[in-house]
């Protein structure tokens, strides 16, 4: 495999169906024949698993402290998983990363697309995604989809404006840099967001294994 390995992250609001587009990109990639390791945010390793734990199940947290948390968390992932993979040739595939700190904390929140920057140009730096598939998403869908799931964490239980404040937010973010990104109409049966999955890679492939 002489490839440079890529770093590809997937995105989208509540129940836009993230889990069962990496079971398209897991097969895409076997296709394709590149080694590559799944992980995810928060967490992803041992420390940032348990600030996870603390993020998704402590009764309240103010708004900075989950900010700073959620890159606390991904400062370990970066250091410890994301970068030694690259390095050594591995792909990376993970669920949610930098952009939903942009969607939930800066626009969910409301602390501003600012000081989410000014984390990211501190603790992501210049590990930024190759590719970044957007699950889009209306709230509303999302939101039905996942209510039978039962017990809502933390962040599940914040009201409908919250998530469209998200929804918003990702999509202000793709269009900053929209060759970067995949945006997938989500809404759509399971059968035309695997096939929009599987077009979207077939034409970015060239670029990830030139
Ligand atoms: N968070 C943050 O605030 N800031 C950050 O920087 C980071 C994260 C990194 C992580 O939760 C939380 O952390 C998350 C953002 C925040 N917010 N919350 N809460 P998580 O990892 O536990 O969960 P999630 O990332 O939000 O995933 P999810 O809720 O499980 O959603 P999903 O993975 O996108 O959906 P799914 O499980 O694939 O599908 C949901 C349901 O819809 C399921 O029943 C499917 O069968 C169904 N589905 C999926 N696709 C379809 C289609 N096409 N048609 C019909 N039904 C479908």
């Amino acid at each position: 495999m002489t490839n440079k390995a890529r770093f590809i992250t997937l995105e989208g609001s509540e129940g836009a169906g993230k889990t069962t587009a990496l079971k398209t990109i897991k097969k895409i990639l076997n296709k394709w024949g590149v080694d590559y390791i799944c992980t995810r945010e928060p967490g992803g390793e041992p420390n940032a698993e348990k600030i996870r734990e603390i993020l998704l199940h402590s009764e309240h947290l103010h708004a900075k402290t989950e900010l700073l948390l959620m890159f606390a968390a991904r400062n370990e992932h970066i250091q410890n998983v994301i970068k030694p993979n690259l390095a050594k040739g591995v792909w990376v595939v993970s669920d949610r990363f930098v952009d939903a700190s942009y969607a939930y904390q800066g626009g969910g929140r409301k602390l501003g697309q600012g000081v989410v920057k000014w984390m990211d140009d501190f603790i992501v730096g210049d590990v930024q995604a190759d590719l970044t598939v957007l699950m889009d998403i209306a709230p509303e869908i999302g939101l039905e989809r996942i209510k039978s799931r039962g017990q809502a964490d933390r962040i599940e239980q914040e009201g409908l404006d919250f998530f469209h404040r998200i929804t918003q937010s990702y999509r202000d973010k793709a269009k900053l840099n929209p060759s970067k990104y995949a945006i997938i109409d989500a809404s759509k049966s399971f059968k035309i967001v695997k096939q929009s999955i599987i077009s979207a890679f077939e034409s970015k492939k060239q670029e990830l294994m030139p």
